[in-house]
């Protein structure tokens, strides 16, 4: 994808270093690591909505097998990097992959954590200029733990924000008690990558989902979890309160950008809302924040969404990504060309044009100004 003029940037592409495999192998619960007899690499368990399946292969040898493999493409670097130059992506913002550190008991998040922004540290370190990362922060620890992994965060090289779930400290982003944890990561220069991993309940999808794969809880348990996370923080007003938060919303702001207009409406034509005087004349909208305080992945496959993402943020606040190693190919080798970030790609110009500046800006431009990864 890059060419002489063109810096590509992926700032959505995950890992999971090797001490987090160590402990999810370790893991009884999900997410956990596990071999069946009837794959031949360990599977990787993640969401609630493998459950069912986890249960089958435990008990049936030749049921299927449960989750995701756990491929080179997880943990190695190096596997990282020949991604990388495969698909010929100069820089990568990498971050750990859900659900983070959101299940680790709290006497051991604060470690956990040091150990593995460490260890995302180190891999930066190995390739200078062309990895940064978004930390990791240890939520269920007590408050000045985390206060202290974001003093951490804060001073490492190649650190340019947090990646964080939907749950917060376990009542949500619009959960007063994050305010303060919100202040910190502003006042450090830190940028929130918010990242679904819970979906929507299991019962949303209907007696026959095991017949549609991962289908319904990634492409719209996941967008949909986004959207009401961000929705939460915007009624309960999180943006007004903490006028330096930045956050970049994963998958396109889920269906933020489409729904922007119903929520405002909702607003203004909400008696409770507008009696307790939270609909005044100077109110920021949901198009205000979108456009000062978000910035949105551009991944999302289509023109389409990612047009939709435009109009609402603008194209100078989409970043390209390739949600790396998630959604490799099926049925070509895995070390060659992968179709979800063909997709991405061509989806940019198919939106703005090949080779516009606004393309130029949504492959890398807005990420190095944004995320300073010329610093
Ligand atoms: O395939 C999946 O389950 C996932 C996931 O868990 N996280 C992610 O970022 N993309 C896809």
């Amino acid at each position: 994808m890059a060419s002489a003029n063109l810096t590509v940037v992926d700032i959505h592409t995950h890992m999971y270093p090797p001490q987090y495999i160590k402990m999810l192998e370790s893991r009884s619960a999900i997410p956990l690591v596990r071999k069946f007899p009837q794959a031949p690499e360990p599977r990787l368990i993640l969401l609630e909505s493998e459950l069912a399946d986890l249960d089958k292969a435990m008990n049936d040898s030749s049921a299927k097998p449960p989750g995701r493999p756990l491929t080179s493409h997880f943990a190695s670097l190096d596997q990282k990097i020949r991604f990388m130059d495969t698909h010929r992506i100069n820089i990568s913002v990498i971050s750990l992959a859900n659900p983070w550190l959101d299940f680790v008991d709290s006497s051991q998040a604060g470690n956990l954590a040091e150990t593995v922004n460490n260890e995302f540290s180190a891999m930066c370190g190995k390739h200078h200029g062309r990895l940064f990362f978004f930390g990791t922060l240890p939520l269920t620890a007590p408050l000045e733990v985390l206060q202290a992994s974001i003093s951490h965060l804060k001073d490492l090289e190649y650190c340019r924000g947090v990646i964080l779930g939907t749950s917060g400290l376990g009542r949500g982003l619009d959960d007063p008690d994050l305010l303060p944890i919100f202040e910190a990561i502003a006042a450090a220069n830190l940028t929130i990558f918010l990242h679904p991993h819970y979906g929507l309940p299991n019962n949303v999808w209907g007696p026959r989902a095991s017949e549609y794969g991962h289908v319904l809880p990634l492409a719209l348990g996941f967008p949909m979890e986004t959207t009401i996370a961000v929705a939460r923080m915007y009624l309960a007003g999180v943006f007004d309160q903490v006028r330096r938060l930045r956050m970049l919303l994963a998958h396109s702001g889920g269906t933020l950008p489409f729904l922007a207009g119903r929520i405002e409406s909702c607003i203004f034509h909400d008696g409770q809302l507008v009696r307790e005087g939270k609909v005044g004349k100077d109110r920021r909208t949901v198009w205000d924040v979108l456009k000062q305080q978000i910035y949105l992945d551009a991944v999302i496959y289509s023109e389409v969404g990612l047009k939709a993402a435009m109009d609402a943020g603008g194209s100078d606040r989409l970043m390209f990504g390739t949600d790396h190693p998630f959604f490799p190919p099926i049925a070509s080798d895995e070390q060659g060309q992968w179709g979800s970030v063909s997709l991405n790609a061509e989806a940019v110009v198919k939106a703005v044009g090949q080779g516009s500046s606004e393309a130029n800006a949504i492959m890398g431009s807005n990420a190095i100004r944004i995320l300073r990864l010329e610093e």
